[in-house]
């Protein structure tokens, strides 16, 4: 993916000094010397490590020149900056995605080969950072990309955790998790800003007095300080000079409070104190969607959601703005409910510390606030005791409960006398033991509300949300997720975005609806043609990979039947074991049978306390372990677990694809964005009218989309009518077969009891509808199986999915989102000449 064209366009007067320049002969030089000065290191002694750091920090100047012109133009022009709040990012490797943004990938193959080392190499040293679980905190980073690509003023605020989230290993089948100790060799890409630190207080109680001006006032005597340091990483936009910030917030102790007990000669004490403030950013949560309400939790969330308002509070008045214009200047988005504490918070700052009124402080709350739902399944909606957030957040208390006191007069006056209505709106659930209910705090304290898929934001409308809905409909409207097309095509996918470059020139990397001008292609052989043969090469690197690292061989001719995403029952891994069965007892049945040769892709981390995920885990591996062996199969199914699923192994997985597996509970999955990548990468689709899949049918047609199951509203009608998932066994023999296989002890050795809770449960529970569902989907697989052998017009369903997927491109969600919410426009960054500073 080339791009000679950026280097005029973006250094505008030719710049060629070794931090700026991107001649190959000024690259290779760079690299050199930073092996020599950053990393103190003579190529002797260099291990490869050592040269991705020189290479990271060249690439690193490269954009810092255009960081600070970006910093400094937001400074001098006043312009409205988008704040986008996330406990969570998944931004991937840097090195190879600001290489592509840079339009330097070409030069710098060259520079590395000149220095006798090959790119490739160096990219895989890259330790990615493990913010997030999964979509949410994944979508942040997609939405970053964005952000600097339409050349938005933005920051991303978030936590440095110094341990994201977990790496999986496999041992004998089972998930295992290991410590994800990602900042263990530094890290090229963070600017600590020490001298931006901010203070953050915790416990202790508040208490009222009088000021000069005989206001009552309100302060808060905490019983412990933590100091947040900020941490900025570099999010270039691809081939402009917009360069903006993610600033990653980490937890340590002030040092007013060690030089108290140095003192008091209580030096353990001090150190003690060190230790228990550092804890405070040193681990994610590894739950995907269940929450936990650990105390440990809300302390991550007030602390990055306290630094990142008092740090836009700073900035705005470094601007010399007065409070007044606050949201006029900054538009805060909460990316779900971990944040939404910041309502409360940018109230108290308002309020307590800027001694503004009241109404004006609301006001002006409402207005910076807007609020993202990113899921429906109840267990995953944040309520925390009154007790406990009482405990560390007395004075946030105190302004939620007259927040609530304003807002339930609001409500009083519109439903006379329906005292339901109180309790259904109340931030406090009085039932389940007084908990503050974050969603409703998000609600209140935003001017909008938006789901992340059409469904899902219809059943918010009608399903939780709906109470908010009835009083605030002009609030709520849709977002549908997108996904950037840099990461998840040019960078990982060179040989198709060649091909379609080449055919269709490069304007669908910003524009990608253009990727329509691919349809007319679909019906010409030779295109179709050079397309197979894109995917065949795609295909191979896999196997190859998959040959190296686990020594399994799989043809890249068969179906490469892939569903990579977290483990959750509702998402279906089983559903997808089941039809492996069933396809196994086919063969067992009848030896010869015709069956198109399939390769079955897993990966996935489950949460590390979610024991039936960690069994579904188990079973895939299992039923992979007997049938990869069994000479009956004669290959014609194989499977493979790739273990440790994250943004780095997933760069390998969506090109390779030739199905996608999007098979959860229709109503469950909130968008998806994994369906997005696989499809822009030509896999098909085989999935339920669920989040983002009902309009990725509608875009690339139905005819082209392998549908099955029950709909959102069947799924609630089965419930709501004593679903019985026995009479489906009963019924069926095909999947009272394959259940009777996995629960005999046929893949654990013999041992019945193994995979007992995960059949028993489908037998007698299954909340997800797998029962229901079965028979649709084997029938659905059964087609795919066929349409498969017809390879032109495959390839040609394939072409016409990636012709019209333009609409998921993260672009045009972000475009929504200016235009419809945070009212913020494009500021374009000229270059200036580096010129040395004169202090
Ligand atoms: C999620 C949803 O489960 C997922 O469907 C969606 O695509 C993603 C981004 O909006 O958000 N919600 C949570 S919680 N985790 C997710 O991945």
């Amino acid at each position: 993916s080339g791009q000679s064209d950026s280097m005029d366009v973006q250094t505008g007067p030719q710049i060629e000094d070794d931090r700026t320049g991107f001649s190959i002969e000024t690259l290779r030089r760079a690299i050199a010397d930073n092996l020599y000065y950053i990393q103190g290191k003579f190529p002797e002694i260099a291990t490869q490590y050592d040269y991705y750091m020189a290479l990271a920090y060249t690439v690193r100047d490269r954009i810092l020149h255009r960081w600070i012109n970006t910093v400094k133009t937001y400074r001098e022009q006043d312009v409205k900056v988008v704040c986008y709040l996330s406990a969570e990012y998944l931004p991937g490797p840097h090195l190879g995605n600001n290489l592509v943004n840079l339009g330097i990938y070409p030069q710098v193959e060259q520079a590395v080969r000149a220095s006798g080392l090959d790119l490739n190499a160096l990219l895989a040293e890259e330790e990615e950072p493990g913010l997030g679980n999964g979509g949410l905190g994944r979508l942040a980073a997609c939405y970053m990309d964005s952000l600097a690509t339409l050349e938005i003023p933005a920051i991303g605020y978030g936590i440095r955790y110094e341990y994201g989230i977990f790496d999986q290993e496999i041992r004998d089948g089972w998930q295992v998790e290991i410590t994800d100790k990602w900042l263990r060799l530094g890290n090229p890409w963070e600017i600590p800003r020490p001298e931006n630190a901010v203070d953050v207080k915790f416990g202790g109680y508040t208490e009222s007095y009088t000021d000069d001006q005989g206001h009552y006032r309100v302060r808060w005597v905490p019983h412990q300080v933590v100091k947040g340091v900020p941490y900025d990483t570099p999010i270039s936009g691809y081939r402009v000079n917009t360069t903006n910030t993610l600033r990653l917030w980490k937890a340590e102790a002030p040092e007013s409070f060690d030089f108290q007990a140095f003192n008091l000669g209580d030096y353990y004490g001090a150190v003690d104190t060190k230790i228990t403030s550092e804890n405070l950013t040193k681990v994610l949560y590894p739950n995907d969607e269940p929450i936990q309400g650990k105390q440990l939790r809300l302390e991550q969330q007030y602390f990055f959601v306290s630094c990142s308002l008092q740090n836009l509070l700073k900035i705005h008045l470094l601007r010399e703005d007065p409070l007044e214009t606050f949201a006029d200047k900054f538009a805060i988005q909460l990316n779900d409910t971990h944040p939404a504490i910041g309502i409360a918070e940018l109230m108290r700052l308002l309020v307590d510390e800027y001694l503004i009124n009241w109404e004006i402080a609301w006001d002006i709350t409402q207005e910076a606030f807007a609020f993202t739902n990113h899921t429906l399944l109840p267990e995953a909606l944040e309520t925390w005791s009154l007790e406990l957030f009482g405990r560390l957040l007395p004075r946030h208390l105190e302004i939620i409960y007259e927040i609530n006191q304003r807002f339930l007069d609001q409500v009083r006056l519109k439903y006379l006398g329906n005292t339901d209505k109180l309790a259904q709106l109340s931030l406090l659930d009085e039932r389940r033991g007084k908990r503050i209910r974050m969603a409703h705090l998000a609600c209140v304290g935003s001017h909008a509300i938006n789901g992340v898929a059409a469904l899902h934001t219809e059943l918010l409308k009608t399903g939780v949300l709906r109470d908010f809905y009835e009083l605030w409909p002009e609030k709520f409207s849709n977002k549908t997720n997108g996904v950037t097309p840099r990461r998840w095509m040019v960078l990982i996918n060179p040989r198709l975005t060649q091909l379609i470059s080449r055919n269709i020139g490069e304007s669908w990397i910003k524009q990608l609806d253009d990727l329509r001008q691919l349809a007319p292609l679909a019906n010409d052989p030779s295109f179709c043609h050079e397309w197979r043969q894109v995917k065949r090469a795609v295909k191979q690197d896999l196997a190859d990979y998959i040959q190296t690292t686990q020594g399994l061989t799989i043809n890249p001719d068969s179906i490469y039947d892939v569903q990579a995403k977290r483990f959750h029952e509702y998402k279906r891994q089983h559903l997808n074991v089941l039809h492996i069965v069933t396809l196994y007892n086919r063969i067992k049945h009848n030896p010869e049978i015709e069956m198109t040769p399939r390769t079955f892709i897993f990966g996935g981390k489950a949460a590390p306390g979610y024991r039936m995920a960690k069994l579904i885990i188990k079973l895939i591996t299992a039923v992979g372990d007997a049938v990869n062996q069994d000479p009956d199969v004669c290959d014609r199914i194989k499977i493979v677990f790739m273990p440790d699923f994250n943004v780095t192994n997933s760069q390998r997985i969506y090109p390779a694809a030739d199905l996608s597996e999007q098979i959860s509970t229709a109503g469950k999955e909130a968008s998806g964005t994994g369906n997005m990548k696989f499809s822009m990468n030509g896999a098909l689709t085989i999935g339920t009218l669920d989040g983002a899949n009902i309009e990725i049918r509608e875009a690339v047609g139905a005819e082209n989309f392998y549908l099955f199951g029950l709909t959102a509203q069947e799924v609630a009608d089965l419930k709501a009518s004593s679903y019985n998932p026995r009479a489906y066994y009963d019924s069926n023999a095909a999947l009272r077969e394959a259940l009777d296989l996995i629960s005999s002890g046929y893949f654990s050795h013999g041992d019945g009891s193994l995979f007992q809770p995960l059949v028993e449960g489908l037998l007698h529970h299954d909340p997800y509808l797998v029962l229901a569902d079965y028979q649709s989907y084997i029938d659905c697989q059964d087609s795919v199986g066929q349409a498969f052998q017809d390879q032109e017009t495959w390839t040609r369903t394939a072409i016409l999915n990636v012709a019209r997927i333009g609409k998921f491109s993260s672009d045009r969600a972000i475009r929504e989102y200016c235009q419809d919410i945070w009212h913020v426009d494009p500021v374009h960054i000229k270059l200036e000449e580096y010129v040395q500073a004169k202090a």
